[in-house]
């Protein structure tokens, strides 16, 4: 008879059976009892005490898309000592990185960022300059997997930063020290309710990686802007592949004290060029802004 799941269950045990359905559904369930109240609690305990946890953070990176991802898997790889938590406002995270380009699914990526798909493990066609990824979903959900799979990454996705926490030294100069937080179908609606307020992160680096469209494209350059800690957004220029991507990558650093930009949010702030359906530049960049982080840590 199969056995019936138990928590004593050894989850990694080597010699995984087939779970075969046929066997376990015969008559009676097979499912071990439960109590509603149990799966309401399971869930309850463990986020908000991640809640709690993470209120105070090493290092918040906003956005979950190519650039973010490959920042927290490079980061939480390097220093798996430190606290990182990615923010990201849709329910699936990923960002622009589903699909390759006017909704195909083949996904290139110029040499040399291949080398990270062979540390991901992602097969890919090779094209000469350049490689393609079968599906760009296959990229994505096997960077995201390895990413939620590491201990020192928490991902609170549906969760949106409104703002920005900002402090000023004893000299005066001001360093970003946070963000301010709100669960997105809130942030959405604080038009439909009487103030809805929201929640804080501080940490002493910022990662923002928001992208450089969509409703919330931009969203830690754009607010440098409105709140007075940069003159005026460079605007992303047209699309040019050949200057873009390495301008995305050498350019990823510390915009402002505690804020570093990476990804497509940083031609918004810089006026870079566009590159469209290629996404090295992403990976690189993201990888730039993890190196950039732990530079400011150590110092
Ligand atoms: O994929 P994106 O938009 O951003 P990147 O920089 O990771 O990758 C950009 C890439 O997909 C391209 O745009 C390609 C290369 N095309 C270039 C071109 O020329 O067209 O991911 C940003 C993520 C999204 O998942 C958003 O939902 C999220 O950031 N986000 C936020 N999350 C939390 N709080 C916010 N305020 C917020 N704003 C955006």
């Amino acid at each position: 008879m199969a056995p019936v799941a138990t928590s004593e269950n050894n989850h990694n045990n080597t010699d995984v059976q087939k779970y075969d359905i046929f066997e376990d559904y015969k008559g009676s369930y097979r499912f071990a009892p439960i109590e509603e109240a149990q799966v309401s609690r399971a869930m309850i305990k463990r986020y908000f005490n991640t809640m709690y946890e993470r209120a105070i953070s090493d290092v918040v990176i906003v956005g979950a898309g190519s650039a973010g991802l490959s920042c927290a898997y490079r980061l939480a790889n390097d220093r798996p000592d430190l606290k990182i938590t990615i923010l990201e406002a849709n329910v699936a995270p990923g960002g622009g990185a589903w699909l390759g380009g006017q909704l195909m699914t083949p996904m290139v990526i110029r040499k040399p960022a291949d080398r990270f798909l062979r540390e991901i493990g992602v097969d890919y066609e090779d094209e000469g300059p350049f490689v393609v990824v079968k599906h760009a979903a296959l990229f994505t959900s096997t960077l995201l997997s390895k990413v939620l799979a590491m201990p020192n990454v928490v991902l609170m996705n549906a969760t949106a930063v409104e703002d920005l926490i900002v402090h000023s030294d004893f000299e005066g100069k001001q360093r970003v020290a946070g963000v301010v937080t709100n669960w997105t179908l809130v942030a959405l609606n604080h038009d439909t309710q009487s103030c809805m307020d929201p929640n804080t992160i501080t940490a002493p680096v910022i990662i923002s990686a928001t992208g450089h469209d969509g409703p919330m494209g931009a969203f830690s350059a754009k607010r440098l802007v409105s709140a007075g800690l940069l003159k005026e957004l460079g605007n992303m220029r047209g699309l040019d592949m050949n200057r873009a991507e390495p301008a995305i990558v050498n350019g990823t650093r510390e915009v402002t004290p505690g804020l570093i930009l990476t990804g497509m949010e940083l031609s918004e702030h810089d006026g870079s060029n566009r590159m469209g359906p290629t996404f090295g530049a992403m990976i690189g960049s993201g990888i730039k802004a993890a190196k950039e982080a732990q530079r400011i840590l150590d110092t």
